[in-house]
């Protein structure tokens, strides 16, 4: 594992650090560290060293300048108090697992990204912020920390690898919250078990070394990866993140969890409840999830409820498969489109989770610039991506679908009969198979990503802009072609508003569609950036507006998304209060996370709803 290349590219960077006060080790040391657990495939070095370039060379930013402002202390903590909780918290777990924050930010690039800020940050870089970074080594020294963040009523943020990119990286909501970086000690493949097609992972497990490992033991089994391959499986499933092959939710496909709870105690859940025989691990505690009693997993997903340190995956055994594409030639076709796929999903037709994309991304996911193809500000007209469109190989067209059937040949051969038989009835609808496309088409990308094989490709759509962040608003609308055209209409308005472009990729399922827009922003662009803050706030109010809510969202807009699932005054928001007063009075676990907020910080100006438009300064507000 390798984590490609140095950033280092300012010579007096060591030189910015004079004001630290607690430097444990140095960055090139901790990049070795992380690349052990954290990096790229061997296979993948030369595509992540030419990636990498490529973004570094659209970048207009210094790699990182002088820190603004000082140490960003935790809320309520003198600094002296702060530095008894340091010394305290590294005599605890070791002084070289605990870091101030106190050093240049540096936004790095995915392989290489920041634990100490959102590295594609919508507001300010310096807003969210940590104090700090601890580094626990086993459950109990997170049990440890966790009873450290009571005694000293200090917020903790735990992450696991900390590439939830778009959604607000590794950063605490609040400002100056220790970040518990869980990878970076707790990255133990506990167990892959072969015939139950199962494994037990620790946070800081990814995608590519799961991967990794499974073919390394040249077992016949497949993981199933989102889009890009470097998060963790346990972060992402309990974010309820999404990949493509038959398994691809990935929180359904969790069995059994280890969690620490905010008061410090330690709970299995599931099967795991039953201790195994002489103390092992219950045998089958990835075998069964419900169990019995009521079924707790769930709420320890998109919550601040528990740390999860460890959690059962199941894994698909590995099957032929196809990948195809079919392009349709109107924007106008969309609704026909997903009316088309709702009953080929429902009947369990379609393989994986399809993407159903605009030709728009066919130019982005090339990795080539906006300013190839459009000059100026402003959005791409339709006609400049039609033209440009039509010298790539899919041609002029507006829709993209791309699927993948799994089973023996004969049964994709006659899967795909039917799928063709109904997309046809799109008059000049066109199909393609991988071996109809250059190699370097995207479809041979999710060829990889629907067989369970991580990649790096869709960093390609980082080079669309210089310095480019980008954010992600993800609704949830109906599977049918009405309701679908409802929330892009409203989509296609707000962006052309604001002035971006409308990058759209649906996830279509056979009841619902996960409707992903990636906003992308240049983040040396203050005004752009306050424009994007608009356009997420204007799109989460007018698709409520219509029933349409948010499966997942960044941190800063979390309290919004959250208020708009307000059904009979809030019971929901109450219900999760209610737990969370419960398990964590002191409020230390991830205080705002998914927009629950504990006693301590509820109703006191933190939360940031609709009408905070301006991010530049994240803290207690004036009520209004
Ligand atoms: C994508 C999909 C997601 C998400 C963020 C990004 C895909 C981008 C289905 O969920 O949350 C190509």
């Amino acid at each position: 594992m390798d984590a490609v290349g140095s950033l280092e590219e300012t010579p007096n960077k060591r030189m910015q650090f004079a004001t630290s006060r607690h430097v444990n080790s140095t960055e090139l040391e901790r990049n070795e560290e992380r690349e052990k657990y954290s990096g790229v495939p061997v296979r993948l070095k030369q595509e992540a060293q030419v990636a990498r370039d490529r973004l570094l060379s659209n970048r207009t930013l210094p790699v990182s300048r002088p820190r603004k402002k000082p140490v960003r202390l935790p809320p309520d903590v003198s600094l002296e108090d702060f530095e008894a909780a340091i010394k305290e918290i590294q005599g605890a777990i070791g002084d070289e697992n605990v870091e101030v924050n106190d050093k240049p930010l540096v936004d790095g690039w995915y392989m290489q990204h920041p634990n100490t800020h959102d590295a594609f940050h919508i507001t300010d870089q310096e807003e969210l912020v940590s104090s700090a970074v601890v580094y626990p080594g086993s459950t109990e020294e997170v049990q440890a920390t966790v009873r450290w963040a009571n005694k000293f009523g200090i917020p903790i943020y735990p992450i696991s690898i900390g590439r939830n990119l778009g959604y607000g990286g590794a950063a605490p909501r609040i400002p100056g919250g220790v970040v518990v970086d869980l990878g970076k000690r707790m990255h133990e493949i506990i167990n892959i078990d072969a015939e139950n097609a199962s494994c037990l992972v620790e946070p800081g497990v990814t995608y590519f070394r799961l991967y990794e490992e499974i073919q390394n033991r040249k077992l016949p089994l497949w993981i199933d990866t989102p889009d890009l391959g470097g998060g963790s499986v346990l972060g992402n499933a309990i974010d309820r993140g999404v990949g493509y092959t038959p398994y691809g939710d990935h929180f359904a496909n969790r069995c059994g969890m280890e969690v620490v709870l905010p008061n410090g105690e330690l709970l299995r859940t599931g099967m795991g409840a039953l201790p195994g025989p002489d103390g092992a691990d219950n045998p089958t505690w990835q075998s069964f999830q419900h169990a019995f009693g009521p079924s707790i997993d769930g709420i320890f997903s998109q919550s601040n409820f528990g740390i999860v340190t460890k959690m059962g995956m199941q894994l698909m055994p590995a099957i032929e498969h196809q990948s195809y594409c079919f392009t349709f030639p109107r924007d106008d076709d969309f609704e026909q489109i997903v009316d088309l796929i709702r009953p080929l999903a429902q009947k369990g037709i379609l393989g994986n989770i399809p993407q159903l994309r605009h030709v728009i991304q066919e130019l982005n996911v090339t990795g080539r610039r906006k300013s190839d193809f459009h000059d100026g500000s402003g959005p791409m007209t339709r006609e400049e991506v039609r033209a440009a469109a039509a010298k790539l190989p899919l041609g002029d067209c507006s829709w993209v679908f791309y699927g993948t059937q799994y089973g023996p040949s004969a049964s994709i051969a006659a899967q795909l009969e039917v799928i063709k038989s109904e997309f046809f009835k799109i008059p000049g609808s066109k199909f393609f198979l991988p071996s109809d496309l250059p190699s370097d088409h995207y479809l041979h990308d999710r060829s990889l990503v629907c067989s369970g094989v991580p990649v790096l490709r869709e960093l390609d759509w980082l080079n669309w802009l210089a310095n480019s962040g980008h954010l992600f608003f993800s609704p949830i609308a109906p599977t049918r072609g009405k309701d679908a055209r409802t929330i892009h209409e409203i989509i296609v308005k707000a962006h052309e508003r604001h002035g971006f472009d409308l990058f759209p990729t649906l996830c279509v399922a056979g009841r619902e569609i996960h409707y992903i827009t990636n906003i992308i922003y240049d983040r040396a662009d203050a005004n752009m950036k306050a424009s994007a803050v608009k356009l997420m706030r204007e799109m989460i109010k007018e698709c409520a507006e219509k029933g349409f809510g948010e499966y997942r969202t960044h941190l800063l807009f979390a309290d919004q998304v959250a208020g708009t699932y307000n059904w009979n005054n809030s019971a929901f928001m109450r219900f999760n209060e209610s737990i969370k007063d419960l398990l964590d009075p002191n409020g230390i676990l991830a205080p705002g996370r998914n927009g629950i907020w504990p006693k301590r910080f509820r109703g006191k100006g933190w939360e940031l709803k609709a009408d905070d438009i301006d991010l530049s300064s994240i803290g207690p507000r004036p009520e209004k």
